[in-house]
């Protein structure tokens, strides 16, 4: 291994069997601010890119998505967010059609100071009714964004201002509070820094929304109403096109995980020992770190991890739920289609939630069209989820009675 191979530790996210390779662009932070501009900046400078620091804080990287920037009205910081229709790109040549946020879902990362006051103008450019809810903020309840208890539904085409003082600090987000709007996106990262700096430092802090999608085959709309989920994406990839997370050998890391969907997800990182350093409701005492390498990240939650990048290599990080390690569930897809079985487009809700109609998934009916094959039996057909050399690619298929004891 070269001297300069051996400087990088590199992690991989993933969502499937393969190793990413791809080195990452990293996001960046916030404008400076415009003093006296009470509106937000224009698109292009939202996109901007911005140098490591923000307000003597290490500012967080969530890569894919960008961060947001403010302008300031006073001592007001303005954000201005957008809900919108998205195409996001899971994979090359997987574009979903989301709900999201300023032309992403996640929607753009927003980063305060504790003590800030900050001004959220959110304006709807959806086809239906929105609000927006600041989860886990000690707010007052006119500002925590609930249709029918709290504010009217922003309409099609409407805008809602919100405004408070945070006296919070760790990892927050802001989602719809339509249920199926959450379903379709709509949630982004929102970080509370704290007056005073953590200890000990990080030297480097990644935020990554985990998200999960049911996307039946020949659709690109997300089936909101399914039970059962083929995607599961981080900042709004799945493995192999998650963005690789670059860490110099020695740094001390922070990852903070969100997760918003009908599953909850124990991430696993391989090769290193973290704590569980915070929740969604800030930073965790010290007393109550204890090693782990998999976290369970339960819906609704955040959880925030922190290691020294003491090994160098290419670490893999991914949800250890069996089905969510594979990208649409690839290894699948060939003996359900085949079999004409699973959900199709068009079906009744039964169908699209993973409910059976015709007997149990292990039922006579179901068990041979259900789950994958082994490569025995004559409908089988050999898949898989990753490229192999020849020699380890899938066998031919068998005659099954004229193996050895049938
Ligand atoms: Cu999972």
């Amino acid at each position: 291994m070269s001297h300069s191979r051996r400087e990088f530790v590199r992690k991989s996210l993933l969502g499937a069997g393969a190793m990413a390779s791809a080195t990452a662009g990293l996001r960046a932070q916030h404008m400076p601010a415009m003093s006296g501009m009470a509106m937000p900046a224009p698109p292009a400078a939202r996109a901007a890119p911005h140098s490591d620091t923000h307000s003597g804080f290490l500012s967080v990287q969530t890569p894919d998505v960008p961060a947001l920037s403010y302008t300031r009205d006073g001592e007001v910081k303005v954000f201005h967010l957008v809900a919108e229709p998205v195409k996001q790109s899971f994979l090359p040549g997987s574009i979903i059609d989301v709900w999201g946020y300023n032309g992403s879902a996640p929607g753009p990362t927003i980063e305060i100071v504790q003590g800030d006051r900050v001004r959220l103008v959110v304006d709807n450019h959806l086809p239906e009714a929105t609000s927006m809810h600041w989860h886990g903020f000690e707010i007052p309840p006119d500002m925590d964004g609930i249709p029918g208890v709290d504010q009217d539904p922003i309409p099609p085409g409407g805008r809602f201002v919100y405004e408070f003082t945070l006296h919070q600090e760790g990892t927050y987000f802001y989602h719809s509070h339509m249920p199926m709007q959450e379903m379709m996106g709509m949630i982004g990262l929102f970080i509370m820094h704290p007056r005073q700096p953590y200890r000990p430092r990080v030297d480097k802090d990644f935020g990554l929304v985990l998200q999960e999608w049911a996307i039946l085959p020949n659709n690109t709309i997300p089936n909101s109403l399914s039970m059962e989920f083929n995607w599961l994406t981080l900042n709004g990839k799945a493995g192999p096109a998650t963005t690789p997370l670059i860490v110099k050998l020695g740094e001390r890391v922070r990852i903070r995980f969100v997760n918003l969907g009908m599953d909850h997800h124990p991430m696993h990182l391989h090769g290193n020992t973290f704590y569980v350093t915070g929740t969604e409701a800030g930073r965790a005492p010290q007393s109550t770190w204890r090693p782990e390498n998999t976290v369970l990240v339960g819906v609704a939650q955040a959880r925030d991890i922190e290691f020294d990048a003491k090994y160098a290599g290419d670490w893999m990080l991914h949800c250890h739920l069996p089905h969510h390690m594979m990208n649409h569930m690839a290894s699948m897809v060939g003996p359900l289609s085949m079999a004409g079985h699973g959900m199709q487009t068009g079906k009744g809700m039964e169908e699209g939630m993973g409910m059976l109609r015709e007997g149990g998934a292990l039922s006579e009916s179901n068990g041979p069209s259900l789950g994958r094959g082994t490569g025995l039996a004559a409908f089988d057909t050999p898949t898989t989820n990753m490229p192999l050399p020849k020699s380890a690619a899938p066998a031919p298929q068998h005659d099954i009675s004229k193996m050895p004891g049938m």
